[in-house]
């Protein structure tokens, strides 16, 4: 029975007790340990009715546990449906209703709120808490340590990551195993990843970085992470001399920088220090090699296509850009409007095609038909140029999105809970320069009659959209700038609040 992704990524190391998960409590759980607590998990799934392609959905913490649910699920072919813990039970609910997940797994916390979902989709809901008990731990544990592995062959699916839109509507992004497998294949090889090892975990296992690239490449090269629940800079310095390399969003960076303890002898027994999923300043890439002597290595992707290219592990990592189209990933620049390939050095919007590319939203074939040409080739939205020395850089966006510690956030989502309070006649959400998370958003907001109560524009924000989407300012403008089509103008907007955050020194 060949289970593409499975056979990869978890069976090679069946009955080893070879270290895969450091946790901070001073444990390791070694991959035999992992996978066999996988397989109960499995066996629980299969007792619960799910069989391969349909959906599960998970809100929890971050630990082995949750990771192992993830190993379950490709075991039996379920359709892995993480999300980000942040969320309210307002934006859980149109993800569980648009996947027609079967089974939700949830902090016990968040049991009483999710019921009410779940009740009218139908799901079954279980718990799983920050420790690894809930009632699915209390289901798995009856269950055999070894359990059958489902078929599954290079395009079924093997995880729905959410992804919000210029439409204000999150659409589920449908990656299949091969797009995983092939992509963490070459990554792992091009940046020397193996079985010595030793990664420092602490991105979120809900998102692309933290879930594939970071735990797939772990497992692929059959060496160990140090687990973290979250980032804390002193944990990870703690740790860094037992560790070979890190996988972070810049955020991680300048943290680390502001910690007088991260030293060029604290980073000493590191080899790899990677950045992704938002731009990196290139004063941070600089500070960092001036503190460490080592450079950072850049590199660039997305949910939908996985990772695209990378600054080259040997040789010259280039700040600034994120290096050059992975192995097996074509990239192109094109002009916005006809989509025509550009010469080398012009700018226009990124177009990528290869293995690492999803096969479309779900349930959305309009919007695929949007973004995933008939070729393949995936209109990133995303605008850059190829410089002279072949290095790939992103200059900017052409979808309006905000990018916050590696979060991604729409403004329409908030405009549209902005504009549906009283006193608003209309507003625009924009990002802002921000020192910690790289940007954040602010709403402009224009009054109508005796205008909005700002408290009361916050709560209605608060009760719908998780904490890292909230604006972190309301300012209020008389009227939006707009250009002679009538369009606003966010670039005005930005340009007038550039420095809210960060001042420039007079
Ligand atoms: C937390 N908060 C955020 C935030 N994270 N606000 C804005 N942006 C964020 N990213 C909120 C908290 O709820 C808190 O609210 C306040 O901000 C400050 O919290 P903190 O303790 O300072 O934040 P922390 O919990 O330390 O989290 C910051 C972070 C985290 C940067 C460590 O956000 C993180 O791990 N980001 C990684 C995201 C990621 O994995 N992205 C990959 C996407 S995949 P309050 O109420 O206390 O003010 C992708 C593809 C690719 O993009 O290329 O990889
Ligand atoms: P997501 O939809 O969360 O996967 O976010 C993907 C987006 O993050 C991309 O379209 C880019 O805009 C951005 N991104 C990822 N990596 C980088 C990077 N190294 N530099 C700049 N932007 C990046």
């Amino acid at each position: 029975m060949t289970n593409t992704l499975f056979d990869a990524l978890f069976a090679p190391h069946q009955g080893k007790s070879t270290p895969f998960l450091h946790l901070l409590d001073g444990s390791t759980l070694t991959h035999d340990a992992f996978l066999r607590q996988a397989a109960q998990i499995g066996g629980a799934l299969d007792l619960l009715g799910l069989v391969a392609g349909d959906r599960l959905a998970l809100q929890v913490e971050k630990s082995a546990e949750a990771l192992a649910v993830y190993a379950a699920c490709v075991q039996k072919g379920v359709i892995f449906l993480p999300l980000n813990t942040a969320y309210t039970a307002n934006e859980l609910a149109y993800f569980i209703e648009d996947s027609g997940a079967k089974i939700v797994v949830c902090d016990p916390a968040k049991e009483a709120a999710i019921s009410e979902i779940t009740a009218k989709t139908g799901a079954k809901l279980l718990t799983l808490d920050g420790a690894g008990n809930g009632t699915l731990i209390d289901a798995a544990t009856s269950q055999p340590e070894q359990t059958q592995t489902v078929a599954r062959g290079p395009d079924d699916l093997a995880a729905f990551l959410y992804t919000s839109g210029t439409t204000g509507r999150s659409k589920g992004a449908m990656l299949t195993q091969d797009n995983l497998l092939s992509n963490s294949e070459v990554l792992k090889d091009y940046w020397g990843f193996t079985k010595d090892d030793v990664l420092l975990h602490a991105l979120p296992i809900f998102h692309t970085h933290g879930l594939f690239v970071a735990t797939n490449i772990a497992l692929l090269c059959g060496g160990s992470a140090i687990f973290m629940a979250a980032f804390n800079p002193d944990t990870i310095l703690e740790q860094m001399p037992r560790a070979t390399s890190m996988m972070g969003v810049p955020t991680f960076y300048t943290r680390l920088l502001d910690h007088d303890g991260f030293t060029r002898d604290a980073a000493a027994h590191m080899r790899l220090f990677i950045s992704g999923s938002a731009p990196m300043l290139a004063e941070t890439h600089e500070q960092f090699e001036a503190r460490t002597g080592q450079r950072i290595l850049e590199r660039y992707g997305m949910t939908e296509t996985n990772m695209n290219t990378s600054n080259p592990y040997e040789g010259m990592r280039k700040a600034g850009t994120v290096g050059f189209p992975l192995p097996g990933v074509e990239l192109k620049i094109c002009d916005p409007e006809s989509g025509t390939e550009l010469a080398q050095g012009e700018i226009g919007v990124i177009e990528v095609r290869g293995r690492n590319v999803f096969k479309g939203y779900w349930q959305m074939p309009e919007k695929t038909r949007e973004e995933l040409r008939d070729d393949g080739f995936f209109i990133t939205g995303d605008l850059g140029l190829v410089d002279e020395d072949g290095y790939v850089q992103i200059v900017g966006r052409g979808k309006d999105l905000i990018i916050s510690g590696g979060y991604n956030i729409y403004p329409k989502e908030i405009e549209l809970i902005i504009d549906d309070q009283p006193g608003v006649k209309e507003s625009a959400v924009i990002g802002v320069p921000h020192p910690d998370f790289g940007e954040s958003p602010v709403a402009v907001v224009v009054p109508e009659g005796a205008g909005p109560d700002t408290t009361q524009l916050m709560q209605a924000c608060k009760d719908e959209l998780a904490r890292f989407k909230h604006p972190r300012e309301i300012i209020i403008l008389d009227a939006l700038p707009r250009n002679t089509m009538g369009k606003v103008q966010k670039n005005a907007l930005r340009g007038d609040y550039a420095s809210l955050f960060t001042p420039t020194e007079s």
